[in-house]
């Protein structure tokens, strides 16, 4: 009977301790799944890769926000980007940074940003970027903007923009301390066309 009894005192603690490793595995799975669903997803499309896109979050009142992200050519050949359309906005454009005069002004690339072979172009705050024109809602952080790009050659894409914080300068998390957004900002003047 003791042996009985000290196997069986053995076998809860084994028992127990096993439930215990499964419920610790079980937590590991949970916060992987809940820290990969807030992540933004990298996008393949022929000789084509995007990786990071995101969005800054728009104060009250703006009329405009920004996607930002980077595309990479693995081709040989030059390819172009342009925007057709978003969920968030009436107006998508690829848009260029330029100093003109001690002023940031931005302009709408024409006919399409290139993007030369072996490249990697970084679309970020303060640089080029993706314009949402007349926002239809603010971008809320930790909603997504949703948007259809077209490369020359490589084709179309539909790219989700996670919406991060308003002063997010990069899409890791880390504050930006240049301010620019899309509209209202007095450092910067955008071309009416
Ligand atoms: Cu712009």
């Amino acid at each position: 009977m003791l042996n009985c009894e000290a196997w069986f005192r053995g076998w809860s603690r084994r028992s127990a301790g096993a439930a215990l490793a499964l419920t610790v595995i079980y937590l590991i799975g949970a916060i992987v799944l809940v820290a990969r669903a807030g992540a933004a997803s990298d996008y393949d499309l022929g000789a084509i890769h995007i990786s990071q896109p995101w969005a800054r979050a728009t104060p009250k009142g703006a009329t405009a926000g920004a996607g930002y992200m980077t595309i990479t050519n693995k081709g040989a050949a030059p390819d172009k980007i342009i925007c057709i359309s978003d969920d968030a906005s009436t107006q998508c454009q690829i848009h260029t940074m330029t100093m003109e005069g001690g002023v940031m002004k931005m302009r709408p690339v024409e006919g399409g940003l290139e993007i030369k072979p072996g490249e990697s172009v970084t679309l970020k705050p303060g640089g080029d970027h993706v314009m949402f024109r007349d926002l239809k809602q603010p971008l809320v952080q930790g909603q997504s903007v949703k948007a259809t790009l077209k490369f020359e050659r490589a084709g179309t894409v539909d790219v989700d923009y996670p919406v991060l914080a308003i002063g997010a300068a990069a899409p890791d998390g880390k504050a930006g301390g240049t301010m620019m957004q899309g509209s209202g900002g007095s450092m910067m003047q955008m071309d009416k066309r």
